[in-house]
């Protein structure tokens, strides 16, 4: 078996009140455990099977739609775990001035990030990218696609991106997807986005 599941860097309960430990037990548990079991059954006996995930997700357009899924799931399950943090620090002064030049104010930026997890119709993904052109932008993704794949509409480097899909927040806050995105900024881990910010943008 290729891929794994990776642990959750925290305990099911860290992310409470804004996120339950119930809800985590079964995204971790459950749902991203899925895609990974998935994942290695649609690349079972074909050439990709050892090709790393990064280069299975940049090349999906050749790939079936399982892997898409699946792998799309894989990677950003992977990401998101490590995008939240109890006591994940705050933007760095590099990442806080890129967010003015892009949105001309941290308000603005979270109210269009918010919006593009709000208006994603059905399930997705909301996304911080950095694009060709080493900027800032904000986009969104259906399904398990996320802005690294070769068929994203908008293309770039995630730092940041939530989970949108009903699975995510349900038990707790049933239809109500703008509260838990109002939750979300609460728990973000600003260390690991100024890390990637940094990767990305050198
Ligand atoms: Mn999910």
């Amino acid at each position: 078996m290729a891929f794994t599941l990776p642990a959750l860097p925290y305990a099911f309960d860290a992310l409470e009140p804004h996120i339950d430990a119930l809800t985590m037990q079964i995204h971790h548990g459950k749902h991203h455990a899925a895609y990974v079991n998935n994942l290695n059954n649609a690349l079972a006996g074909k050439p990709e099977e050892n090709q790393s995930l990064d280069e299975i997700v940049r090349n999906i357009s050749k790939l079936p739609m399982a892997v898409r899924n699946n792998g799309g799931g894989h990677w950003n399950h992977s990401m998101f775990w490590t995008l939240l943090s109890p006591n994940g620090g705050q933007a760095s002064d590099d990442l806080t001035d890129a967010i003015h030049a892009a949105f001309g104010s941290v308000d603005t930026f979270k109210e269009q990030f918010n919006n593009a997890g709000a208006t994603r119709f059905g399930s997705g993904w909301a996304w911080l990218i950095v694009n060709a052109d080493k900027k800032l932008a904000i986009c969104s993704t259906p399904n398990q696609d996320n802005p690294l794949m070769d068929i994203a509409e908008v293309k770039g480097t995630p730092i940041l991106g939530l989970d949108v899909w009903e699975h995510a927040y349900y038990l707790k806050y049933q239809n109500r997807r703008p509260d838990y995105i109002q939750a979300f900024w609460n728990i973000i881990n600003w260390n690991e986005v100024n890390r990637l910010f940094s990767e990305a943008t050198k």
